[in-house]
């Protein structure tokens, strides 16, 4: 099991043969340059290679007219004239006569990596291919595409594997109008889209690109589209994007399979995307995709022309499929206005076809405040641009590397019978006997010798994190002794490195009383009484009971939370009458494996071996289980999570929404 890289090096086989300045940014290098630096960063070797195969007639057929294949193929055999003729015929596209054994093995790569992941011989992985695929149509090429592989893989996903739910990601800067067509009245297939759309004045100009396009008869609900109308949309506008529209969605339609239509068109640097996002965000874009459908994603190349930028979200995109920890986003993580009105305009649309945007009334967008044009704060100076000097910083600061251990355990009973994944360290080393007492000191819990000799292995784990010798870890705690251990690893982390730690404490732990309210600790209590914010860094609220109550906590609360602050470590603590099943605690460790470049510390009372094995699956990479069916928030918790984020608005730019008067940063 891992991640599978398709690819095969005939698909450098086709290119433009004319001056066409539209579609010369289509060209081989694309593939070779991605590869290039996949090698170069180590990655190519951690993936299993699978060659790419044609696509039959038939697979072609699940999507394409017999005749458009037909005439396709015929393009085999024409003159460059030709070739050059029927080119115009459609739009932006260019004929090649290798273009019909390229783009059949697109589509046979793509299938190859639906067949490897639904058969379980691989958890995930990507494809290399071009041409792309997702503007193509039943019968008509259109935006470089030729046959629309991620819609075929779909389809086939249907038909060879009996898929009742398939997700279709489509993160290219251009609409996939095409995968859009073919799936319009299908309610098995759930397509997301932003685009950059600038209402209806950027390629390729269409009425149904705009978010209130929902999709037809059965399949009302299921096209979903985010039109960006600014150019310069960057990491927090993606993120949000995820957080409150894609993700609550995709986790109410339970997909059992995620296609990735991934276009690096959208980052920065891109000359026809011309937003800014860094190549960061597709590593953490794709880790939050992999909480879904136990992980089965299968990213698909379509866009991406700026080579350099290319190469780096490809290598971002694999980094995470492999399970490594996503390199914190750099900049304020303050979405635009332009974002917001977008995302409230799709919200609106969507709500009558999904319960968990039903679950809070959405807030009104007033006109008479909102500032259509003009971001807040662009993050590079002189707004987008694709000029190289401007952007090597961006590209080239590497002062990330992850840590050579993934994840750690610290358990205090042997563990051999504990099915941990096989690589994960069990931590023996231990701080210094001194500095471990001294800290446990002030602790009754912590004065016995086994629950000193846990904490010294603890200490000796959390500075191993904050070293970056190891990403991620579980410790199993003495039962009762959480909130101790949570305080002792609290003031160890200050004194060492942190500047900003995060503290998720679910069930009965109580912040500290004389730790400073500084803004050096956000902590959050998941489980308390009341909902009570009781400063900006300090936060409570109840359990929420079912599924869509506890989604939305996670998505509507604390990932806008921890990936607003930024935290260079987070800490999970279950403590007593936590209450939170194993999924629940699987899926939000996983989550917050984001917003600290992957530096997680879960605590867990010891005799909870169920939980403590979950947590070290998903801090080591592997995808959370399900949930189970998606149940409705109970209006008691959505007035909880509401109440919450209308008093923590103002400081939380993440938790903003469209329409309201911009705070000071
Ligand atoms: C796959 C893709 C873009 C076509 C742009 C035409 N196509 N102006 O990114
Ligand atoms: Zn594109």
């Amino acid at each position: 099991m891992g991640t599978a890289l398709v690819y095969h090096e005939d698909m450098t086989a086709t290119r433009l043969l004319w001056e066409d300045s539209e579609c010369e940014i289509e060209c081989p290098e694309r593939l070779t340059a991605a590869l290039a630096l996949l090698q170069q960063w180590g990655l190519e070797k951690r993936c299993l290679r699978l060659s790419a195969r044609e696509a039959s007639e038939a697979e072609l057929g699940l999507v394409h007219s017999p005749e458009y294949v037909a005439l396709v193929q015929r393009t085999q055999d024409m003159d460059k004239g030709e070739l050059q003729a029927l080119s115009g015929q459609y739009d932006a596209v260019y004929f090649h006569p290798n273009t019909f054994h390229c783009a059949r093995l697109a589509v046979g790569a793509v299938l190859q990596l639906v067949d490897a992941v639904l058969t379980g011989a691989i958890h995930n992985g990507l494809a290399l291919v071009r041409p792309p695929g997702h503007h193509s149509q039943r019968a008509a090429a259109s935006g470089f595409c030729v046959f629309n592989s991620v819609a075929i893989a779909a389809e086939y996903a249907k038909q060879k594997h009996g898929l009742h739910r398939i997700l279709i990601v489509d993160w290219d800067i251009h609409h996939g109008q095409g995968i859009q067509y073919i799936f319009e009245d299908d309610p098995s297939v759930l397509y997301f889209s932003w685009h950059r759309y600038e209402h209806g004045r950027f390629w390729p100009f269409l009425r149904e690109s705009d978010a209130d396009a929902v999709g037809q008869g059965l399949g009302r609900g299921f096209t979903v589209n985010l039109p960006w109308n600014q150019v310069g949309m960057g990491n927090a506008d993606y993120l949000a994007a995820f957080l409150n529209v894609l993700l609550p969605l995709a986790f109410e339609f339970d997909p059992e399979l995620v296609l990735v239509s991934a276009g690096f068109d959208s980052a920065i640097g891109d000359p026809e995307g011309q937003m800014q996002a860094t190549p960061e965000c597709f590593a953490h874009l794709t880790q939050l995709l992999s909480v879904l459908a136990g992980g089965r994603v299968c990213a698909v190349l379509e866009g991406g022309y700026h080579l350099e930028s290319l190469a780096q979200s490809v290598c971002m995109t694999v980094q995470a499929l492999l399970g490594d920890p996503a390199p914190p986003l750099p900049g304020l993580l303050m979405p635009c206005e332009s974002a917001l009105e977008s995302i409230q305009s799709v919200r609106a649309a969507q709500a009558p076809h999904w319960t968990c945007l039903q679950q809070d009334v959405p807030p009104t967008l007033n006109p008479s405040t909102c500032s259509p044009e003009g971001r807040s704060l662009p993050l590079l100076p002189g707004g987008p641009t694709h000029d190289a000097a401007v952007l090597s910083p961006l590209l080239d600061q590497k002062d990330w590397s992850t840590p050579p251990v993934r994840t750690a355990v610290v358990l205090t009973v042997p563990g051999a019978a504990l099915a941990l994944p096989s690589d994960v360290l069990h931590q023996e080393e231990s701080a210094l006997r001194e500095e471990t007492e001294a800290l446990a000191r002030p602790h009754e819990s912590l004065t016995q010798d086994k629950a000193l000799a846990t904490l010294g292995k603890l200490l000796f784990l959390l500075d191993g994190i904050l070293d970056g010798q190891v990403s991620s870890g579980i410790a199993a705690t003495p039962v009762l002794a959480a909130v101790d251990i949570l305080d002792v690893a609290i003031r160890r982390g200050l004194s060492r490195r942190a500047q900003r730690l995060l503290c998720v404490a679910l069930g009965q732990l109580d912040r500290p009383l004389d730790l400073a309210d500084d803004g050096r600790i956000l902590w959050l209590n998941i489980g308390g009484k009341e909902a009570t914010a009781w400063s900006t860094f300090h936060v409570s609220m109840p359990l929420p009971r079912t599924t869509g109550g506890f989604l939305s906590c996670i998505l509507g609360l604390v990932l806008p939370l921890a990936y607003g602050f930024q935290p260079d470590l987070v800490l999970v603590a279950l403590g007593p009458a936590h209450g939170l099943q194993d999924p629940y605690a699987a899926l939000l460790a996983a989550v917050l494996r984001g917003p600290a470049g992957g530096r997680v510390l879960a605590l867990v009372e010891e005799e909870s071996t169920s939980q403590l094995v979950a947590l070290a699956q998903v801090l080591h990479g592997e995808a959370p289980p399900s949930l189970g069916p998606f149940l409705m928030a109970s209006p008691e918790d959505s007035q909880s999570l509401k109440y919450l984020r209308a008093q923590l608005q103002p400081q939380w730019k993440l938790l903003q929404v469209a329409g309201e008067a911009r705070g000071e940063v």
